[in-house]
């Protein structure tokens, strides 16, 4: 058996078998699956050495210099290499390591600048937005009054006149730029031109598109935009996370809206993996790696079209592209596809299309993105391959024989590429 956890050296092994189990069944599928999700990726060894170390064992509630507990001296250490390294890497005034996930540090943003009832101008979750900006149900929704943006129905893409017209009509207090599901370039200062001229703020959410923002590779919010948020664990690469970036004038609002604000203890074993994390995105091969997720999007978008796949807006600028899938596969819907794909060994997620006119449950797209597979190392090639392999899949609408074919390819393919 092939698990990256060796047996023979584990606690968990040894004390606790059927958590064990679980363990070893998921390294086994990650490495015999094409992880096809935009927003996942597999972080290096020492970041996972990280999340897992010792630094899980202390409170440190505050800031560094500033905390309510003894011992925190390697607190401090750590958390200030984590803040100087993000700083560095997206050239930001201030920067809080501490959101332990991205709609944490959303929160955080709309505590410091909002108040219940004020308006937010955010893009409609079902053109490509985020729970955290807006969905009636999420504290965004339940709190403050969501004015939705969408995408041009032609172009499918932004129509910054339309989100100007929006942002003169309803007057938000903030207007929020980013999207888990848009595969074009954002102009980050159209959207702040947008706010300031009616009196907001700008919060740009880089989530999906951090690492390239970082190396250069997509133009960066953080001159312009008040605050910008992220995940941590996208294309970054890091620990599962939020961070926050922010001007200076913000910097103790933004700090205090954390802690104590929304969080209490940070979780600081994963405050030293964003270190890490950080520390490997400065070196020169994560541009390399940045470009690569790039040209292998380019080219999976390339070859599924060739196979007559129409994407959304009609290609990608960044790491992921969306699937309309209603063309080529007539009646398959996106649950559909997600799961024929899945016994495939190709993993995927279903996703509304602009426009949609099926239910979230069902959808008539599939969004795909390229930063895990690109992180094993595979390139153009292979991704022509993996086209070929899901056209096949959703052609014999989920034959069994042929999801067995594929499933064996699949494997020889994922023995070439191991786990990091
Ligand atoms: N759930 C993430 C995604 O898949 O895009 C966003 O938080």
């Amino acid at each position: 058996m092939s698990v990256a956890t060796d047996p023979a050296a584990s606690a968990i092994a040894k004390g606790d078998p059927e958590v064990f189990a679980a363990l070893a069944a998921e390294e086994q599928r990650q490495q015999y699956t094409i992880e096809l999700i935009a927003s996942e990726n597999h972080v290096s060894r020492a970041v996972r050495e990280a999340a897992g170390s010792v630094f899980t064992n202390k409170y440190a509630e505050g800031y560094p210099g500033r905390r309510y507990y003894g011992g925190c001296e390697n607190m401090d250490r750590v958390e200030n290499l984590a803040r100087d390294r993000l700083k560095t890497l997206f050239k930001a005034e201030h920067v809080n390591v501490q959101p332990h996930s991205g709609s944490q540090a959303n929160a955080a943003v709309y505590l410091a600048v909002l108040k219940p009832g004020d308006t937010i101008l955010s893009l409609d979750l079902a053109h490509g937005g985020h729970l955290s900006h807006g969905l009636k149900v999420n504290m965004s929704g339940l709190l403050y009054n969501i004015v939705p943006y969408g995408v041009d129905p032609k172009t499918e893409q932004f129509d910054y006149a339309e989100i100007r017209r929006l942002a003169r009509e309803h007057h938000p207090k903030l207007v929020l730029s980013g999207a888990s599901a848009y595969p074009r370039t954002i102009d980050f200062d159209a959207f702040t031109e947008i706010a300031h001229e009616v009196g907001a703020v700008h919060m740009a959410d880089i989530a999906h598109i951090a690492g390239m923002v970082a190396v250069g590779l997509h133009p960066s919010p953080v001159p312009s935009a008040e605050f910008v948020t992220s995940t941590t664990h996208k294309t970054l690469r890091g620990p599962r996370g939020g961070i926050i970036l922010c001007k200076t004038d913000w910097a103790k609002k933004i700090d205090s809206r954390i802690f104590p604000g929304t969080q209490g203890g940070p979780l600081m074993h994963v405050i030293t993996a964003k270190a890490v994390a950080f520390g490997e995105a400065l070196r020169p091969e994560f541009k390399d790696y940045q470009q690569q997720i790039l040209d292998n999007a380019r080219a999976l978008g390339d070859a599924l079209t060739a196979l007559g796949n129409r994407l959304v807006s009609g290609g990608t600028d960044n790491h992921l592209m969306l699937i309309d899938l209603r063309p080529n596969y007539p009646d398959v819907t996106g649950r559909d596809a997600e799961g024929w794909l899945e016994r495939a060994a190709i993993i995927t997620n279903k996703n509304m299309i602009p426009f949609d006119q099926r239910k979230p449950v069902e959808t008539s797209g599939l969004r795909i993105g390229t930063p895990a597979l690109t992180t094993r190392g595979m390139k153009q090639n292979e991704m022509k391959t993996i086209a070929g392999w899901f056209d096949q899949v959703l052609r014999s609408r989920g034959d069994d024989a042929v999801i067995e074919r594929v499933r064996t390819d699949v494997r020889d393919l994922c023995e070439q590429f191991p786990l990091p």
